[in-house]
């Protein structure tokens, strides 16, 4: 059970069984389709095409919650992912809980070093500060995972949207490739 007498106290215990308690709790819900990662993927996706939902908290103190779920499928053969963006604080670092599904997150600096971590329910990322950070879903269930990030991190979409991620994910003939 999440503790949360009001919507507003902490602390909360949040588990793979528990985590629809917190999506209804959350305070703030996005909705990314087709429409909104036009140019983002190799091919156009279909405007209507619901690709991620990112569930907020209003958390006070310095640690955000944000629970994405990042639905199966491609675009072309390029598996669905988030936009991904680096925090506009460098000093901010992230860490991604999964919960659910089979995926990876992708990383780069802005000088060009580039990693990833696959991700599998009970498994953690950590983003160091500096690593513009995207989430993939290679699997065929929902990607669910809880990120926990300085509330003070500050998203930069914009150098993204211009120069894109030096790897991508596409699946080749049932393989899962980073390239
Ligand atoms: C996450 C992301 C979330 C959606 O909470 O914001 O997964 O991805 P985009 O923000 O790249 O669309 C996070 O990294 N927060 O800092
Ligand atoms: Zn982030």
């Amino acid at each position: 059970m999440i503790i949360m007498p009001d919507e507003k106290t902490w602390p909360v215990s949040i588990t793979p069984d528990n985590y629809p308690e917190f999506i209804s709790k959350s305070s703030k819900h996005l909705t990314r389709k087709g429409e909104d990662l036009a140019g983002y993927f190799k091919e156009e996706p279909e405007p209507e095409v619901l690709i991620y939902e990112v569930y907020e908290a209003e958390t006070e103190g310095h640690i955000k919650m944000a629970l994405t779920v990042l639905k199966p499928g491609k675009v072309g053969n390029e598996f669905h992912m988030t936009k991904g963006h680096y925090h506009e604080d460098d000093k901010a670092g992230e860490a991604y809980v999964c919960f659910r599904g089979q995926g990876m997150v992708i990383m780069q600096t802005r000088e060009g070093k580039t990693d990833e971590i696959p991700l599998k329910p009970g498994g953690l990322a950590y983003i160091p500060p500096g690593w513009a950070h995207r989430t993939i879903n290679t699997g065929s269930d929902e990607f669910i995972m809880l990120a926990l990030y300085p509330e003070t991190s500050g998203h930069d979409y914009d150098s993204i949207q211009e120069k894109g991620f030096i790897k991508r994910v596409f699946d080749m003939d049932g393989q899962v490739q980073v390239i």
